[in-house]
């Protein structure tokens, strides 16, 4: 595996996920895939999860691991090309990225959506550059538009708790105080289109997700109706997409909080978050607290999802 961004690039799904159970039986057996091989993580943005996860999975494989917040000690970086440097950036990405790739085998990179340019943002502007520039194999930690890392883990999850073949699983849109990226709503949908699942997407009208990522899968506006019968609510917030409102919040009604009522119309349903996540704005204390919640499960998962890429990509040095 050369570069990891989406779905596409695991190949068979259900393969991946039955090797990800392998793993996770015995996550010490490819310890010698790493030796003396160097992982380094980019973050253009905080992290608790990813961070971690990422590092533990490398170590697992016997990878060294270096981690680079670039907004904290690092040269402020113009990713502009043609720009007159004059102002507070005294480095360009386009030294920086392949002076990185010279320190290391494989590189993970947390970019963000940006919302001042959605073009920018849809056409992975930060990733793609870095797969271009590093000379190595580049892996999403979320970027613009995707946290593929997530979703499989997400999946893997799912696999886990399913109790019936073709699970109900629905993706509801949930209120936020700040404008949030679609990365991990989009990467949800990209996975669950190809997993073997019933998949209902819930959001307020206005809310509407890009179309590559969302493809046939249905779309409930009513998130009540969405919830019945379902057996995994997947809640997220994320700010619109559509123009001319990309970028922005249209609603912080808290009438779509998930909360007990609605999780009785289910089926018993999981609840899922990929996390961080405003208790109270998002899910109740309740639900989250409640026995049928797999956030826990799910966050430990990404050490797995994690070290299911590094291996995969270790094996393809
Ligand atoms: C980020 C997001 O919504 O994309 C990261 C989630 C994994 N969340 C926040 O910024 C709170
Ligand atoms: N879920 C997730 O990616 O969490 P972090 O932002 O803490 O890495």
């Amino acid at each position: 595996m050369k570069t990891y961004t989406n779905v596409k690039d695991l190949g068979n799904l259900q393969e991946a996920v039955k090797e990800a159970l392998e793993v996770k039986k015995n996550r010490f057996a490819y310890k010698h895939l790493g030796m003396d091989k160097t992982c380094l993580m980019i973050f253009f943005n905080s992290s608790l999860r990813t961070r971690l996860s990422t590092q533990k999975a490398a170590m697992n494989l016997g990878m060294n691991t270096m981690v680079l917040d670039v907004n904290q000690g690092a040269w402020k970086l113009e990713t502009e090309r043609g720009v007159i440097m004059d102002g507070d950036k005294p480095e360009h990405i386009l030294e920086a990225i392949p002076v990185m790739g010279c320190y290391c085998d494989i590189i993970g990179v947390r970019a963000f959506a940006q919302f001042e340019n959605k073009a920018d943002d849809y056409s992975e502007k930060i990733l793609n550059q870095f797969i271009k520039y590093s000379g190595k194999p580049v892996f999403s930690m979320e970027a613009a538009t995707g946290h593929p890392l997530q979703a499989f883990a997400d999946l893997i999850t799912i696999e886990e708790y399913k109790t019936k073949p073709r699970p109900k699983v629905v993706l509801t849109w949930a209120p936020h105080p700040r404008a949030l990226p679609q990365a991990v709503p989009n990467s949800f949908a990209d996975f669950m289109n190809e997993a073997d699942v019933d998949f209902v997407i819930t959001h307020p009208k206005g809310y509407e997700l890009a179309e590559q990522f969302v493809r046939g899968a249905k779309v409930e506006y009513d998130q009540r109706k969405a919830f019945e019968g379902a057996d995994f609510i997947y809640a997220k917030n994320w700010a619109a997409y559509q123009d001319p409102n990309y970028g922005k919040i249209l609603s912080k009604d808290m009438d779509w909080t998930v909360n007990t009522e609605k999780m009785g119309l289910t089926n018993n349903a999981n609840f899922m978050h990929c996390l961080p996540v405003r208790r109270n704005m998002i899910v109740s204390d309740d639900v989250i607290e409640s026995p049928q919640s797999i956030v826990i499960p799910e966050a430990a998962n990404r050490e797995i999802s994690a070290q299911v890429v590094l291996k995969r990509m270790l094996e393809s040095l």
